[in-house]
């Protein structure tokens, strides 16, 4: 049993695919173990690309997942859970390039190029255990997912300051 990370990128929840997305990630008869809304930050989009800093395209690719082409100031951001999850999301999803992707696959049927050669591909699914791992620990905290699919550990923070919802006065 594995974890994976899909994102439902910008242009995805722009074009109102969500529901469209999430049937095909249906077939798969994976669980989902954590779903999240998260408007992402430069410094989350940079991590989450990382390895792809020396790119050409790295400036572009993390104005799109930030959602400044769309305004889209989101992502929803899933774990999807079970048995092979990284190769059958991958699979689902179909290729990087949407032009060469298979055209039953999501990227496929809804991706696109753009003129300045960026891939809007729809949807972020990780490519290994490792990537998966990295990325499902970036995007959620161990509270987010109903089980726990990492080791976890408890600590005491002294003085953290947190943001909770303000009690009503009567
Ligand atoms: P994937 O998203 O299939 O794991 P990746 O991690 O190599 O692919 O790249 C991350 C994203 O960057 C990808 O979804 C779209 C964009 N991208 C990758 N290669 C590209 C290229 N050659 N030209 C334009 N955009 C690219
Ligand atoms: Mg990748």
């Amino acid at each position: 049993m594995e974890a994976t990370l899909v994102l439902i990128k910008p242009d995805g929840l722009k074009r109102s695919l969500t529901g469209n997305i999430l049937t095909r990630l249906s077939e798969t008869k994976l669980e989902i173990a954590g779903a999240r809304v998260v408007r992402v930050g430069r410094e989350l989009a940079e991590k989450h690309y990382g390895h792809l800093r020396e790119k050409p395209f790295f400036e572009e690719l993390i104005r799109y997942i930030m959602g400044e082409f769309h305004d889209r100031l989101k992502v929803l951001a899933l774990v999807y859970y079970g048995e092979d999850a990284i190769p059958k999301v991958r699979e689902l999803a179909g290729g990087t390039n949407p032009e060469e992707a298979d055209s039953v696959s999501i990227r496929g049927a809804y991706g696109r190029v753009l003129t300045s050669g960026l891939f809007e591909n729809v949807i972020h699914c990780s490519a290994n255990g490792e990537e998966a791992e990295r990325e499902i620990k970036l995007w959620f905290k161990p509270e987010d997912i109903i089980f726990d699919v990492y080791e976890t550990e408890t600590v005491t923070r002294e003085s953290v300051k947190e943001v909770v919802w303000k009690e009503k006065k009567e």
